[in-house]
């Protein structure tokens, strides 16, 4: 299941006098990307990742409207639940997108298709949002045939189907295929998924990589990845794109913990600890940099997140000039899972739990009494005490 142009739906949604008109969500600044774009706007070659310059220009017209997280996050947890009333095991692979396993259910659901119906309607009465359902016999095709008919669609690929939809499926449409791939397949004159099995699996390792397995595999119709609710997320992140370019590290160490605090704030209420800090940078001539660290204990303390993006930063920063900056965790552990005690001892463990503990406590505050209600020190201004 995935939602239909999600953020932009909801901004629908929220302000019906932008309903049936173009909506391009992504900030509102002439330096962010697009995030999404209601179909309206599609028409017109706006997508997803487009620079909101190049959005303008190709349609002035839309609307044009920042992002609010919390709002899309507040459906998309409404959505994920409906999900579970289906099955237990649900695995959400992104705000808008997750996978349910209907195998063992087929009591309940004798005909696959009426429960793909049943979740449609069930979504769009608690949301009025539509979103497009694919059903088949595997997660790959699955992703797949949700895609075909949005939006608003419904696709059922039956095990009597698969071959021909195999045979007819253009290779650059796979999901996990880029330009790179593709270009380099259909040198090697293949058209569609079908034509993969014709290839020894070597050749196309040599060609393309360790994916060349997976990828006869899928051409087969084989795909056996399960679909495991634990995973629902494999990494949270938050990113800024800075209001002007800048070599400032005080400018960037404070951007940098507005979007540690997110990510702490959503980690934490996901009872989830990760291990791997990942500090993601941009540079005003658009290169991307990442740099990784795993920690000897997993955390879910925003102190920690930033304190660590800190250490990344100061290592490569130099005097380039930055546009975005932004920080992830990934690599996680269930909270309560978490038995193996600290390599340093109590003392630095007491220090780091007491952090987690003071930071949940401010996450209830903000909860309750709204965002402003408490923050730190540091980020009180002499005008504003
Ligand atoms: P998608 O499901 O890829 O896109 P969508 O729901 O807007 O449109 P559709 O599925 O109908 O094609 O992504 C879900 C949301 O994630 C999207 O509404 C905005 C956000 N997103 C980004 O912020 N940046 C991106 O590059 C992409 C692809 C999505
Ligand atoms: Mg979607």
């Amino acid at each position: 299941m995935d939602m239909d142009a999600f953020y932009a739906s909801i901004e629908q949604l929220d302000n019906p006098r932008f309903l049936g008109k173009p909506v391009i969500v992504g900030g509102t600044s002439k330096r962010g990307v697009v995030s999404t774009a209601s179909y309206e706007a599609r028409k017109f070659g706006v997508h997803s990742a487009m620079p909101l310059f190049e959005a303008r220009r190709k349609c002035p017209h839309a609307v044009f409207l920042p992002v609010r997280m919390g709002r899309y996050r507040e459906i998309s947890d409404l959505v994920m639940s409906i999900l579970e009333d289906f099955s237990p095991v649900v695995e959400q692979v992104s705000i808008d997108e997750a996978y349910v396993d209907l195998s063992g259910h087929s009591r309940r659901f004798p005909n696959p298709e009426l429960a793909g119906i049943e979740i449609k309607k069930r979504v769009f009465s608690a949301t009025s949002l539509t979103c497009s359902v694919g059903i088949a016999p595997n997660r790959f095709l699955a992703k797949i045939a949700s895609d075909m008919e949005k939006p608003d669609g419904l696709t059922v690929i039956g095990e009597e189907d698969v071959d021909a939809f195999i045979r007819s499926m253009p290779i650059r449409k796979v999901p996990g295929i880029g330009m790179v791939t593709s270009t380099t397949l259909e040198s090697m004159g293949v058209v569609h998924l079908g034509d993969i099995r014709g290839i020894p699996v070597e050749r196309l390792n040599r060609k393309i990589g360790k994916f060349g397995k997976r990828l006869h595999g899928l051409s087969m119709g084989e795909d056996d990845s399960p679909i495991n609710p634990h995973h629902s997320a494999k990494s949270i992140s938050s990113e800024t794109t800075l209001p002007a370019d800048t070599s400032d590290g005080q400018l960037l160490k404070d951007s940098l913990f507005f979007d540690a605090e997110i990510v702490g704030e959503r980690i934490r209420k996901k009872q989830l600890k990760g291990y791997t800090v990942t500090l993601k940078l941009r540079r005003s001539n658009f290169q991307r940099i990442t740099r990784s660290i795993t920690l000897r204990e997993p955390t879910c303390a925003t102190r920690v997140i930033y304190e660590t993006g800190v250490r990344l930063l100061d290592n490569i920063r130099g005097t380039h000039k930055y546009r975005l900056i932004g920080i992830g965790i990934s690599n996680f552990i269930d909270e309560d899972k978490q038995t193996q005690l600290s390599l340093f001892g109590p003392f630095q463990d007491e220090v780091e739990t007491s952090w987690e503990n003071a930071e949940r406590a401010v996450d209830k505050i903000r909860d309750r009494f709204g965002r402003n209600a408490i923050k730190r020190a540091k980020f009180i201004h002499k005008k504003d005490p």
